[in-house]
């Protein structure tokens, strides 16, 4: 497993050993961890040597492995995307996708520590975008992913294919296709996600596409609410899809919570700001809508999209007993592991949020239970 550092390794640190036993022997699903942002670095240097890029490039790609190496520090969550352009450059051709997902696939189910067989998670549904470049198609990118994803039995590894938020409608539109002919085809794909920059896309033609999803017999998880940009009628596009899981959630506001989740208490009746000609048709939520929320906490603690654990959403949900999932997001900037993000609900405050042993396994095993690979009501 790759050194952890940040908020995640001081958590980790400050744990008994009997209690980093309990974490290590905890069942865990990741159900949140984007293949690009998951690269052991030691692979990445591996690329890097073998790459042969244009000059502009070379700067970039050297200059984003030194931040990479010592530690990366954001000023704020759009910062994160920038770091994608040299990691892109590394992870071009077929060659080095397969040499990508196999380490990524192995740092997180084949980790060992001192020699014993110490797995970061005991279930894996990895994510990425499929992308075209000079040297590949979107669907030879996604059949190398798979033929790397399918070496693992299905109780262990799965497929979620990303749409953009930057992609254009047709591309959306392709990525999906290729997404459902995969799966009908019998390769292991089980959902779709959104990602991208907060910042752009137009959700609500976004949806038109999202809502065939389901039907196809994906499952559904969209990044929503990540940043202050992300405006309500953005939100309330992509909940009108239902989606399964919500990524983040970080800024939903308690009237769409409330609106829209079954266990989440109304506000009382002056609840609307929001006009009924702004709410999809869909929208009441007293029928049995309880989407498990993806958290993420070392990554919303360095894209500063949340001050301190103390202050985390995460208490909310816990509070109200709706399932969470606890996710690493992208392992390699935010330096953390499985370990790491389930130490961060262990430790003692200020470290951790200290929760006892019996919540922490309550909580993995909510991220169990929100797994795509089981059978959807
Ligand atoms: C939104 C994110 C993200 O798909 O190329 N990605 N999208 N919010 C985040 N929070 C920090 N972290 C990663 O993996 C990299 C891509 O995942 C998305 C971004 O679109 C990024 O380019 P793949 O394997």
């Amino acid at each position: 497993m790759s050194e952890i550092t940040g908020p995640a390794a001081a958590a980790l640190a400050s744990l008994c050993s009997d209690d980093v036993i309990f974490l290590q022997s905890l069942p865990k699903a990741e159900l949140h961890a984007h293949l690009n942002g998951s690269i052991p670095i030691k692979t990445i240097l591996e690329l890097a040597q073998q790459y042969s890029p244009s000059s502009a490039q070379t700067t970039e790609v050297a200059d984003t492995i030194e931040k990479l190496k010592s530690g990366v520090i954001l000023n704020d969550i759009f910062d994160f995307f920038s770091l994608m352009p040299a990691i892109y450059a590394l992870t071009s051709t077929p060659e080095a996708v397969v040499i990508t997902t196999r380490a990524v696939l192995q740092s997180f189910l084949n980790s060992t520590n001192d020699g014993v067989e110490s797995p970061q998670c005991t279930y894996l549904e990895l994510r990425t975008t499929p992308r075209k470049t000079t040297h590949m198609t979107r669907e030879k990118y996604l059949t190398v992913v798979l033929d790397e994803v399918e070496m693992y039995p299905a109780t262990q590894a799965a497929l979620i294919v990303s749409v953009d938020r930057r992609m254009s409608d047709l591309d959306v539109e392709e990525c999906i296709n290729l997404a459902i002919e995969m799966k009908n085809r019998g390769r292991r794909v089980v959902g779709i996600d959104v990602c991208g920059d907060p910042r752009s896309g137009d959700m609500r033609s976004f949806t038109q596409h999202l809502s065939r999803v389901k039907d196809a017999g994906l499952g559904l998880t969209v990044h929503i609410a990540e940043s202050t940009n992300n405006t309500t009628e953005d939100s309330l596009a992509l909940l009108s899809c239902r989606p399964d899981r919500l990524g983040h959630a970080t800024f939903l506001s308690d009237e769409l919570k409330a609106l829209f989740f079954e266990d989440i208490p109304q506000p009382g009746t002056e609840c609307s700001s929001l006009s009924e000609s702004e709410l999809p048709n869909n929208a009441p939520a007293n029928g049995q809508y309880k989407p498990c929320i993806e958290i993420c906490l070392s990554s919303n603690l360095l894209c500063k999209t949340v001050a301190s654990l103390d202050a985390h959403h995460i208490r909310y949900y816990l509070k109200n007993n709706h399932p969470i999932v606890i996710c690493t997001d992208d392992a390699l900037p935010f330096g953390t592991s499985c370990l790491g993000e389930y130490s961060l609900l262990l430790a003692q405050p200020p470290l951790g949020l200290g929760l006892s042993r019996d919540d922490v396994a309550r909580v993995a095993q909510m991220g169990i239970d929100a797994a795509f690979s089981r059978p959807r009501d």
